[in-house]
């Protein structure tokens, strides 16, 4: 039996299903593959395995667009394959997390062709609208309200037959469910408890906060350079967010069978985090922010203007998180995952000289947060960026819809190629890198997408080989994590906020102190001695560089102090 808190002394793993180990050499990932790669996690010490969505799709947004929420799609394996995979990770004491996408389905899900038929019984399981009164259905403006959909165009679709829109918030291929009518929440619950029989062990949930609208889906707020509203000034955190999140997590037994809930909540706020994984309200266990992920933007723009990130910025959002739900409530903890470009590239520094000890002081740094981390395939190897060269070489459906759409909208080509470099999600998205053979020992066949050329020298053979490995660096977090109560539990301090360079955090327990010294920076630092506890007798627990005393630090060095 599990204990209730489990997961507060967790590491969760996320496999992207499609880009991390093809058995059948069609180029895409599947998983007979992860079930071989297994011994990779139980290395790496990891404790979850969330596995992004294998249900049955038609792939227009990688298995985040689901036609049959009860089975696996061809190109992944089976439900079988599925059932074997959850054994094994039971096998080896890893527990299991499905991705669990109930704000839409696909349109080619049985409930949306059904509901086509406006006297159909699942009309009203999406959200059908007429054109806006006084337009013509189909004619500029016509959509019941200004809304933006995350990949270009407006979110609403017209069905022609019907003369009718439904709205999307994601792409024309994934209709919203209307959470309002009860059948569909209870037809979502069966499907859950039916996981959970099979033996899964929580869910991450994507896009949750979205399921509660406001019903009368009201215009939003356009922003400069914007033809389209924002829904989520009334979309997100519906007003019946809370009751929704209870009523499931009662009828579906989430806290009662102690799974591991994780709701992905895009322009989520401390306070609504913080209420909404306040263990007494039976919601969430905990949620993802998007605010740390949202920072390197230009005010007022939208992901793909892109602006420098100071070092104060960042480390004081994540501590008014660490803060803000320190006697309430529980964080995740993330860099990166498969919407977000690559941690090293993005926080750190992937140069050649200084990639492995920023991924290393990165990975320091947030594990030494309070709140349950997240590992993203490749990140324990400081995998980066893609670095195509080409719109051809894209895939996706967000960075291809962006490029069409500003191309159309007359942006400058070279400006709108160099924000996807830095921000596709594509980036994330390079098979993963197990060994220098030409497709990275991801599959016998030609990948989907193109492995990275870096995988000669960065890739998880030539890790295991090197004890002083980003890899390496990982497994001896993950091991202090499971081993010292201070690490999950302890108090958490910052220290020096508004240093440009430095990022250090004081960690209590009892009597336990730890200490990490870290410059976040691509330059050699001095640390003010008087503004730091005395270091004299402290031991060094994990370090970039073993051997190096002093308060002189290299670029990207850092060192975890054992204080007590
Ligand atoms: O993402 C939700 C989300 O709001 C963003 O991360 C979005 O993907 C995009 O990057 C905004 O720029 C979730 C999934 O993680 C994502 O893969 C899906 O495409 C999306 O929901 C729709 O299901």
């Amino acid at each position: 039996m599990r204990a209730p808190d489990w997961w507060k002394t967790a590491v969760v793993y996320q496999v992207y299903p499609r880009s991390f180990a093809d058995s059948d050499g069609d180029g895409v990932g599947d998983i007979p593959g992860i079930t071989s790669r297994l011994d990779h996690l139980s290395r790496l010490g990891v404790d979850v395995l969330w596995l992004s969505p294998v249900y049955t799709s038609p792939m227009d947004d990688n298995g985040y667009d689901i036609s049959d929420y009860q089975d696996v799609d061809p190109l992944f394996g089976s439900l079988a394959d599925l059932d074997a995979l959850i054994a094994a990770c039971h096998d080896r004491g890893i527990r299991l997390l499905m991705d669990l996408v109930v704000n839409h389905t696909s349109d080619e899900h049985p409930w949306f062709v059904e509901s086509r038929d406006p006297s159909s019984p699942k009309r009203d399981w999406y959200w059908w609208r007429p054109p806006r009164p006084g337009h013509e259905a189909g004619s500029p403006g016509a959509e019941p309200n200004n809304w933006a959909a995350a990949f270009s165009g407006p979110a609403w679709q017209l069905d022609e037959k019907s003369g009718e829109y439904y709205l999307h918030l994601f792409s024309a291929k994934q209709p919203d469910l209307n959470w309002e009518n009860p059948e569909v929440r209870q037809a979502v619950y069966a499907m859950m408890r039916w996981w959970v029989d099979r033996g899964v062990d929580g869910f991450r949930m994507d896009v949750i906060n979205f399921i509660s609208k406001d019903p009368t889906l009201p215009d939003g707020p356009v922003l400069p350079g914007q033809a389209l509203g924002s829904p989520f000034a009334g979309s997100a955190n519906g007003p019946r967010l809370d009751e929704f999140l209870a009523e499931m997590n009662r009828e579906v037994g989430l806290t009662d069978r102690h799974l591991l809930t994780v709701g992905e909540m895009p322009g989520s706020t401390i306070e609504l985090a913080r209420h909404v994984t306040d263990a007494s309200r039976r919601e969430l266990d905990m949620v993802f922010t998007f605010e740390h992920v949202d920072l390197d933007v230009k005010p007022g723009g939208v992901k793909w203007d892109i602006a420098d990130l100071p070092l104060p910025v960042l480390k004081r959002n994540l501590q008014s998180w660490q803060l803000g739900l320190a006697d309430v409530g529980w964080n995740s903890l993330y860099w990166n995952n498969h919407d977000q470009p690559r941690a090293v590239s993005r926080f750190g520094d992937d140069s050649p000289e200084h990639r492995v000890s920023s991924a290393k002081t990165l990975a320091t740094v947030l594990h030494l947060h309070r709140g349950t981390p997240y590992v993203y395939q490749g990140e324990e190897l400081g995998m980066t960026n893609a670095d195509f060269g080409s719109i051809e070489q894209y895939r996706d459906i967000e960075s291809v819809n962006y490029y069409a759409s500003a191309m159309g909208l007359g942006l400058d080509r070279e400006a709108v190629m160099r924000s996807l470099l830095i921000k596709s999600r594509d980036n994330a998205r390079t098979p993963m890198q197990w060994d220098d053979s030409p497709n990275a020992g991801f599959s016998a066949g030609e990948p989907w997408l193109p492995v990275n050329p870096n995988h000669t020298f960065i890739n998880a053979a030539a890790a295991e080989a090197d004890p002083q490995s980003v890899l390496a660096h990982y497994r001896a977090l993950i091991a202090l994590r499971h081993k010292l109560p201070v690490v999950s539990e302890g108090d958490f301090a910052l220290l020096l906020p508004d240093h440009d360079q430095l990022w250090v955090i004081v960690r209590t327990h009892g009597d336990d102190r730890l200490l990490v010294l870290a410059n976040c920076a691509s330059q050699p630092v001095s640390a003010p001695a008087a503004e730091l506890p005395d270091l004299a007798g402290a031991r060094v627990l994990l370090a970039t560089h073993p051997g190096r005393d002093g308060l002189d630090l290299l670029p990207w060095e850092s060192r975890l102090y054992n204080l007590a």
